[in-house]
Protein backbone atom coordinates (compact mmCIF):
# COMPACT_ATOMS: atom_id res chain seq x y z
CA UNK A 1 0.00 0.00 0.00
CA UNK A 2 1.53 2.99 -1.15
CA UNK A 3 0.14 6.31 0.99
CA UNK A 4 0.15 9.58 2.70
CA UNK A 5 0.92 7.47 5.72
CA UNK A 6 4.38 6.25 4.20
CA UNK A 7 5.53 9.38 2.74
CA UNK A 8 4.97 10.89 6.09
CA UNK A 9 7.47 8.48 7.37
CA UNK A 10 10.01 9.42 4.82
CA UNK A 11 9.32 13.84 5.55
CA UNK A 12 9.94 12.79 9.18
CA UNK A 13 13.05 10.73 9.04
CA UNK A 14 14.36 13.43 6.56
CA UNK A 15 13.69 16.24 9.20
CA UNK A 16 15.49 14.53 12.01
CA UNK A 17 18.24 14.20 9.48
CA UNK A 18 19.83 11.32 11.93
CA UNK A 19 17.51 8.08 10.29
CA UNK A 20 18.82 7.47 8.21
CA UNK A 21 14.22 -1.66 -10.85
CA UNK A 22 13.68 -2.77 -14.74
CA UNK A 23 14.85 -1.98 -18.02
CA UNK A 24 13.79 0.92 -20.07
CA UNK A 25 14.82 2.35 -23.44
CA UNK A 26 17.86 4.73 -23.46
CA UNK A 27 16.73 8.18 -24.57
CA UNK A 28 18.25 11.86 -25.44
CA UNK A 29 19.21 14.47 -22.76
CA UNK A 30 15.50 15.74 -22.52
CA UNK A 31 12.18 13.75 -21.84
CA UNK A 32 8.78 14.64 -21.16
CA UNK A 33 5.78 13.02 -19.74
CA UNK A 34 1.69 13.76 -18.95
CA UNK A 35 -0.30 12.81 -16.50
CA UNK A 36 -4.29 12.89 -16.99
CA UNK A 37 -6.67 15.22 -15.47
CA UNK A 38 -8.95 14.69 -12.70
CA UNK A 39 -7.31 11.49 -11.24
CA UNK A 40 -6.44 12.68 -7.91
CA UNK A 41 -7.32 10.26 -5.12
CA UNK A 42 -8.24 11.28 -1.35
CA UNK A 43 -7.50 9.55 1.94
CA UNK A 44 -9.07 9.65 5.16
CA UNK A 45 -8.10 7.62 8.19
CA UNK A 46 -10.26 6.50 11.19
CA UNK A 47 -9.07 5.20 14.55
CA UNK A 48 -12.35 2.88 14.45
CA UNK A 49 -12.22 0.01 14.82
CA UNK A 50 -9.35 -0.73 16.29
CA UNK A 51 -6.27 -1.97 16.28
CA UNK A 52 -6.21 -0.56 12.65
CA UNK A 53 -9.11 1.69 11.88
CA UNK A 54 -10.64 2.40 8.97
CA UNK A 55 -9.07 3.69 5.77
CA UNK A 56 -11.02 4.90 3.21
CA UNK A 57 -10.38 5.99 -0.24
CA UNK A 58 -12.28 8.43 -2.94
CA UNK A 59 -11.84 10.17 -5.70
CA UNK A 60 -11.59 13.72 -6.21
CA UNK A 61 -11.51 14.50 -9.56
CA UNK A 62 -12.16 18.33 -9.06
CA UNK A 63 -9.82 18.93 -7.39
CA UNK A 64 -6.81 21.32 -9.05
CA UNK A 65 -4.16 21.94 -6.45
CA UNK A 66 -2.60 18.18 -6.27
CA UNK A 67 -3.02 17.48 -9.60
CA UNK A 68 0.00 16.27 -11.64
CA UNK A 69 -0.48 16.66 -15.52
CA UNK A 70 3.21 16.79 -16.36
CA UNK A 71 6.82 15.35 -15.65
CA UNK A 72 9.73 17.11 -17.49
CA UNK A 73 13.53 15.92 -16.91
CA UNK A 74 16.91 17.57 -18.63
CA UNK A 75 19.52 15.25 -17.88
CA UNK A 76 22.43 18.20 -18.45
CA UNK A 77 26.31 18.01 -18.69
CA UNK A 78 26.41 19.47 -14.89
CA UNK A 79 22.60 19.17 -13.69
CA UNK A 80 19.81 17.90 -13.57
CA UNK A 81 16.76 19.50 -13.75
CA UNK A 82 13.43 18.11 -13.06
CA UNK A 83 9.92 19.84 -13.06
CA UNK A 84 6.07 18.86 -12.39
CA UNK A 85 2.89 20.54 -13.89
CA UNK A 86 0.21 21.03 -12.09
CA UNK A 87 -3.30 21.23 -13.30
CA UNK A 88 -3.62 24.62 -10.98
CA UNK A 89 -0.83 25.33 -8.57
CA UNK A 90 -2.45 28.16 -6.52
CA UNK A 91 -3.65 28.38 -3.49
CA UNK A 92 -1.70 27.61 -0.03
CA UNK A 93 -2.27 25.12 2.45
CA UNK A 94 0.45 22.26 3.11
CA UNK A 95 2.01 19.86 0.37
CA UNK A 96 4.34 17.59 -0.39
CA UNK A 97 6.31 16.29 -3.45
CA UNK A 98 8.69 13.99 -4.19
CA UNK A 99 11.19 13.26 -7.20
CA UNK A 100 11.11 9.48 -7.53
CA UNK A 101 15.33 9.25 -9.06
CA UNK A 102 16.52 6.08 -10.27
CA UNK A 103 20.20 5.91 -11.38
CA UNK A 104 22.88 3.43 -12.38
CA UNK A 105 24.27 3.07 -8.86
CA UNK A 106 21.30 3.94 -6.70
CA UNK A 107 17.72 5.44 -5.92
CA UNK A 108 17.21 8.97 -4.91
CA UNK A 109 13.93 10.83 -3.53
CA UNK A 110 14.26 14.64 -3.69
CA UNK A 111 11.65 15.65 -1.38
CA UNK A 112 9.73 19.02 -0.91
CA UNK A 113 7.53 20.14 1.97
CA UNK A 114 5.75 23.43 1.58
CA UNK A 115 4.38 23.72 5.35
CA UNK A 116 0.57 25.15 5.77
CA UNK A 117 2.06 28.89 6.32
CA UNK A 118 4.15 29.85 3.61
CA UNK A 119 5.42 29.29 0.29
CA UNK A 120 9.17 28.66 1.21
CA UNK A 121 9.52 25.04 1.08
CA UNK A 122 12.35 22.46 2.75
CA UNK A 123 14.12 20.26 -0.01
CA UNK A 124 16.43 17.61 0.74
CA UNK A 125 17.94 14.83 -0.82
CA UNK A 126 17.24 11.55 0.80
CA UNK A 127 18.56 7.48 -0.20
CA UNK A 128 15.98 5.82 0.99
CA UNK A 129 16.30 2.51 2.57
CA UNK A 130 14.89 -0.81 2.11
CA UNK A 131 10.61 -1.03 3.76
CA UNK A 132 10.08 -3.11 6.69
CA UNK A 133 8.22 -5.86 6.89
CA UNK A 134 3.89 -4.98 7.02
CA UNK A 135 2.57 -4.88 9.94
CA UNK A 136 -0.83 -6.25 11.22
CA UNK A 137 -1.78 -3.51 9.47
CA UNK A 138 -0.28 -3.27 6.45
CA UNK A 139 1.93 -0.60 7.28
CA UNK A 140 5.17 -0.39 6.75
CA UNK A 141 8.13 2.51 7.10
CA UNK A 142 11.26 3.90 5.65
CA UNK A 143 14.41 5.40 7.05
CA UNK A 144 16.13 7.30 4.85
CA UNK A 145 19.50 9.12 4.87
CA UNK A 146 19.60 12.48 4.16
CA UNK A 147 22.51 13.41 1.52
CA UNK A 148 23.99 16.67 1.58
CA UNK A 149 23.54 18.79 -1.70
CA UNK A 150 25.30 21.72 -2.29
CA UNK A 151 23.73 23.75 -4.91
CA UNK A 152 20.26 22.09 -4.69
CA UNK A 153 17.32 24.11 -5.69
CA UNK A 154 13.59 24.64 -5.75
CA UNK A 155 11.60 27.02 -7.59
CA UNK A 156 7.69 26.67 -6.96
CA UNK A 157 6.12 28.65 -9.21
CA UNK A 158 2.10 29.30 -8.79
CA UNK A 159 1.71 31.35 -11.52
CA UNK A 160 3.14 28.73 -14.29
CA UNK A 161 1.31 26.13 -12.06
CA UNK A 162 5.04 24.29 -12.27
CA UNK A 163 7.73 23.22 -9.36
CA UNK A 164 11.37 22.50 -10.18
CA UNK A 165 14.24 21.69 -8.66
CA UNK A 166 17.64 21.65 -10.16
CA UNK A 167 20.63 20.10 -8.56
CA UNK A 168 24.49 19.31 -9.57
CA UNK A 169 24.87 15.62 -10.93
CA UNK A 170 27.42 14.98 -8.33
CA UNK A 171 24.66 15.19 -6.05
CA UNK A 172 23.44 11.68 -7.49
CA UNK A 173 26.35 10.43 -7.74
CA UNK A 174 27.33 11.48 -11.77
CA UNK A 175 25.06 9.12 -12.95
CA UNK A 176 25.45 8.08 -16.42
CA UNK A 177 21.41 7.91 -16.59
CA UNK A 178 18.36 8.62 -14.81
CA UNK A 179 14.77 7.57 -14.55
CA UNK A 180 12.40 9.65 -12.77
CA UNK A 181 8.85 9.54 -11.41
CA UNK A 182 6.73 11.98 -9.34
CA UNK A 183 4.10 12.39 -6.60
CA UNK A 184 2.37 15.06 -4.43
CA UNK A 185 0.52 15.31 -1.49
CA UNK A 186 -1.73 17.76 -0.23
CA UNK A 187 -3.88 18.64 3.09
CA UNK A 188 -7.59 18.62 1.92
CA UNK A 189 -9.36 19.58 5.36
CA UNK A 190 -9.63 15.58 7.17
CA UNK A 191 -8.36 14.12 4.32
CA UNK A 192 -4.99 14.14 2.11
CA UNK A 193 -5.15 14.39 -1.77
CA UNK A 194 -2.58 12.55 -3.69
CA UNK A 195 -1.63 11.90 -7.05
CA UNK A 196 1.14 9.71 -8.63
CA UNK A 197 2.75 10.54 -12.10
CA UNK A 198 2.23 7.34 -14.20
CA UNK A 199 2.02 5.68 -17.43
CA UNK A 200 -1.30 5.13 -18.55
CA UNK A 201 -1.93 1.77 -17.74
CA UNK A 202 0.90 1.68 -15.40
CA UNK A 203 0.49 0.43 -11.28
CA UNK A 204 1.12 3.28 -8.93
CA UNK A 205 0.54 0.72 -6.00
CA UNK A 206 4.67 -0.37 -5.60
CA UNK A 207 7.07 1.41 -3.05
CA UNK A 208 8.80 3.78 -5.31
CA UNK A 209 8.47 4.98 -9.26
CA UNK A 210 6.73 4.70 -11.75
CA UNK A 211 9.51 5.44 -13.67
CA UNK A 212 9.83 7.04 -16.49
CA UNK A 213 12.62 6.17 -19.56
CA UNK A 214 16.30 6.92 -19.06
CA UNK A 215 17.40 10.05 -19.84
CA UNK A 216 21.00 9.93 -20.22
CA UNK A 217 23.62 12.88 -19.87
CA UNK A 218 23.28 14.96 -22.40
CA1 LIG B 1 -3.04 13.96 -12.66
Amino acid sequence: MRTSLTRTVIALAASSAVMGLGAAPASAENWRGSDPAGDVMTYTSSPEPPPCGTFTEGADPANHTADLVSLAVRHRRDTVELSAGFRDFTGGGQQSLEFDVKTDKHEFSISLDRRRTGAAARISVLRPGEPSAPDECGYYTVMSLVDPCRGLEADLSPSLDVVSVVLPRGCLGDPRWIRVGVQTGRSAGEAWSTDIWAEPGVDTAVYTGPYGPRVRRG
